[in-house]
């Protein structure tokens, strides 16, 4: 199997050949979906330091965690979680995100490995509060309220892949007329401020990231932290140690779609950023089950058009609060 951390971009299935392979770091190579038979144009996002410079062999550093730690939370006096009917028995569990403010992006710190020109660190307020899926939207979920499941690892706690943008976004339209609350896609600064829950460090554990503590590539871990299993495929939502928000899998499984179209992140402070007026790209955030290391970091920004479905990506449901 060809290398990806990473960027199918089905040309096929959707018609366009839009992305310019030189433009994204790594260069091309092709890959065959076993799930569609399709042929998918890849470019391979990991890059050079993903594959051989990180320090190998070194266990993780507690050190770097307990530097950073991790937020309070939950918060005292705010909303706690929700939990919501899809009818057939499926439910759909979220947590409460309060407002806050944060630096999204990532430091200068973070550039010796797989840090990447976008993530220019800037202040970013949420001024209003948000249920986030606890998980990501789950194979069970996706079949409830779209009666389908399009998903290559078929198991109902797994999360749904093989899901475009726009299957998602429909995904969300359908379960507000289920639930009667409005559901939609996180925006990748509101993704990026539940992913870190306070911290700042490249993970929301730490600045290192070994198998034990998400579903990646663990032959590329990050941060100095020994080398590990590489599972090729999907997990249980769940499998791992939620952040301090209780937000589970936001780093790996299934990259995550954002509502936003892919853009240039200010350089001021902004508030309730919506992403770029425009574009060719959504964001996809997290990195995924096929993901070197570097690519899961909080900080991390992806990007597929639209219409792409592939085995690495999935989404997480945002419910607006009242
Ligand atoms: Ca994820």
């Amino acid at each position: 199997m060809a290398r990806r951390g990473s960027v199918p971009v089905r040309a096929v299935a959707a018609g366009l050949l839009a992305v310019s392979l030189g433009a994204l770091p790594g260069g091309g190579c092709s890959r065959k979906s076993s799930a569609t038979g399709e042929t998918s144009v890849t470019t391979d996002s990991r890059g050079p330091e993903g594959r051989s410079s990180l320090p190998q062999g070194a266990p993780e550093t507690p050190a770097s965690v307990i530097r950073y730690g991790l937020a309070p939370g939950p918060f005292a006096g705010v909303p706690g979680p929700l939990t919501l009917d899809l009818g057939n028995g499926v439910t759909m569990e979220l947590v409460y995100i309060p407002p806050g403010r944060f630096m999204m992006g990532s430091p200068a710190s973070e550039s010796k490995s797989g840090r990447s020109m976008d993530e220019t660190q800037h202040e970013v307020t949420i001024t209003k509060g948000f249920y986030l899926g606890k998980y990501e939207v789950t194979q069970a979920q996706y079949q409830a309220v779209m009666g389908a499941n399009p998903s290559n690892w078929k198991e109902a706690n797994r999360p749904v892949e093989q899901v475009s943008w726009n299957d998602a976004t429909e995904f969300c339209s359908r379960m507000t007329q289920r639930v009667g609350r409005q559901v939609r896609l996180p925006t990748e600064a509101e993704w990026e401020y539940a992913c870190r829950a306070g911290t700042t460090a490249a993970f929301h554990f730490g600045d290192s990231l070994s198998a034990d503590r998400a579903n990646f590539d663990g032959n590329y871990p990050y941060g100095g932290a020994a080398k590990g299993v590489f599972r090729q495929e999907t997990t249980r939502v769940g499998s791992f140690q939620p952040n301090a928000w209780g937000l589970c899998d936001m780093h790996g499984n299934v990259w995550e779609w954002c509502s936003d179209w892919y853009g240039t992140y200010p350089t001021g402070a902004v508030s309730d950023p919506q992403g770029a007026a425009g574009g060719t790209f959504r964001v996809v955030r997290g990195g995924s089950w096929y993901s070197l290391g570097y690519s899961c970091r909080s900080a991390y920004r992806f990007r597929f058009e639209s219409v792409v479905r592939d085995l690495i990506i999935g989404f997480r449901a945002l419910v607006v609060e009242r």
